[in-house]
């Protein structure tokens, strides 16, 4: 128990950046379709990874769906979102096309880093989606630096900072936390819990396995989330996202989820580490299904509905495929160009 809990593109997917400028709170429908989507397109990029269509890493978000949306949709257009290499699902939940980002899987002139940054390093400043980061807990200072500057120039606007559970046994974790309780910065610290980095089980790399507790030692405010269940994640975040904007405080939130992948590619099968019972213990609460059943219980679930927006999200999917097959490969000028030379 932690000490203190809070006080209390085929342009058919709308934007979700586009409907939080309007103010209008995502139906269970939009956010149904945002995790069916991530799902859909990441299935594809499986394929494309095993046809060698995608090089380097690849980290799938299959499983952990309801974090990214549901986390997202509590944002405004002008917030900040920032993330690990797990980043997928988080850039098209903020509305970076499907397109862009296969594209830039596929290392092709299209994507959103130019073909040069790949799966690790997706970006688009235009929706304040600020990374895609490779370096494990690496960009949780640079969180801490965007909420200080929100501060500084006195904007109301915060920055939600997604890593693993891991990254909370980095230095840089301690530093920038202390430092954004400290000086009262708008920042959302959302560790996503999976249980494992890499092959290596949380209760072996952490003294303490309610790692929400690790907010006690800056008096921030904390919370643990069931990460299976988009609208507890949403309500969470929303929860947060009033204490940064009113009062400037920042807070962690541990959300519980799952990976149903590997770790990577690399490791694409359930792995060693874990047991196939336990992975289908936890794939018993897909997020997917999840909200499914809340939708039955509301009267808001349609099969013929929903067989016709899967069908939709894999055409989507399939399109952003072919996009990113007839996009070209940068130029090899194009290695020494948006590089900085100290
Ligand atoms: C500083 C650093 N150390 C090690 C690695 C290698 N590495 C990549 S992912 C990973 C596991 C991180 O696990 P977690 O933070 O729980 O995130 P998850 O992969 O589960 O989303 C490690 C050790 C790295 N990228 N950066
Ligand atoms: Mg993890």
């Amino acid at each position: 128990m932690a000490k203190k809990k809070s006080e209390s593109s085929v342009s058919t997917v709308p934007s979700p950046a586009s409907s939080r400028a309007a103010g209008v709170a995502p139906s269970h429908t939009d956010l149904l379709r945002q995790m069916l989507l991530i799902r859909r397109f990441e299935e594809r990029c499986a394929e494309a990874y095993a046809l060698g269509k995608i090089g380097g890493f690849c980290h799938l978000y299959i499983g952990q769906e309801a974090v990214g949306v549901g986390a997202i949709s509590a944002l405004r257009a002008d917030d900040y979102v920032i993330s690990s290499y797990r980043d997928h699902g988080q850039a098209l939940a903020r509305g970076i096309p499907p397109r862009t980002i296969m594209a830039e899987l596929f290392g092709r002139v299209d994507g959103c880093s130019k073909g040069k940054g790949g799966s690790m390093h997706l970006f688009d400043r235009n929706i304040n989606f600020l990374g895609g980061h490779g370096i494990v807990g690496g960009h949780i200072p640079l969180a801490t630096g965007v909420g200080f500057a929100i501060k500084y120039r006195g904007g109301d606007q915060v920055c939600l900072c997604f890593f693993g559970e891991a990254a909370v046994n980095n230095g840089a974790f301690h530093e920038a936390l202390n430092m954004a309780a400290l000086w009262k910065l708008p920042v959302i610290y959302l560790i996503e819990n999976n249980r494992y980095g890499m092959g290596t089980a949380l209760e072996r790399a952490s003294a303490i396995n309610d790692i929400a507790e690790r907010a006690c030692s800056y008096d921030m405010p904390n919370e643990v989330v069931d990460g299976q269940d988009v609208l507890a994640v949403r309500d969470a975040v929303l929860r947060a996202t009033q204490r940064a904007r009113g009062e400037h405080t920042p807070t962690l939130l541990e959300v519980r989820t799952y990976r149903f992948m590997g770790h990577s590619m690399s490791d694409a099968a359930s792995g060693t580490y874990r047991t196939k019972e336990e992975l289908e213990e936890y794939m018993k609460r897909d997020p997917i299904i999840v909200l499914r059943t809340t939708m039955e219980k509301n009267g808001e679930w349609s099969d013929t509905a929903m067989t016709a927006l899967d069908e939709e999200l894999k055409a989507v999917a399939q399109d952003a495929w072919d996009f990113a097959d007839a996009s070209a490969e940068p130029a090899v000028e194009a290695l020494t160009e948006d590089v900085y030379v100290w």
